[in-house]
């Protein structure tokens, strides 16, 4: 008996353990999951993600197709308010071969959206990590796959 509570209680001091902010497990947002008053410019590039204390959208104002792309992160609060204070940058590349390490710093657009122009250097599956950076908070990583035509 005491040897089970013992086993317990260790078990929640691991679980506690991983539940750091930074490695938080992203959860799809579907799309009737963003808020009335906010607005996507474009097509969203998959579904949104929950990570942490954020909701991440990223939206390309075209299909995506190989070239340049109008690429925008909208980033929400835990209660859906837009992030304004944040420096968003694009982390991009292939997911089936890497074109090397490629980082776009974005502008932000206002209301929580952050722009930027990205170059897809040919067709197929690529990966967008928009990283959120606010003063005096780890980095957050949000991943979205798609593909380009
Ligand atoms: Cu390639």
């Amino acid at each position: 008996m005491k040897r089970t509570l013992l086993l317990m209680m260790l078990a929640a001091i691991i679980a506690t353990g991983c539940a750091g902010a930074t490695t938080t497990t992203p959860e799809p947002l579907p799309a009737n999951s963003l808020p009335a008053d906010v607005k996507l410019n474009g097509t969203a590039l998959g579904n949104g993600l929950r990570v942490g204390d954020y909701a991440i959208w990223l939206t390309s104002a075209d299909a995506p197709e190989r070239g340049t792309a109008q690429l925008e992160a909208v980033v929400l609060d835990k209660d859906n308010r837009p992030v304004t204070d944040a420096t968003v940058s694009f982390d991009i590349d292939m997911t089936n071969m890497s074109h090397g390490k490629n980082v776009i710093k974005t502008t932000a657009a206002g209301d929580g959206h952050y722009a930027g122009e990205v170059h897809f250097m040919m067709g197929g599956p690529w990966r967008v990590i928009v990283v959120i950076e606010r003063p005096n908070q780890a980095p957050v990583n949000a991943r979205f796959n798609f593909n380009v035509k």
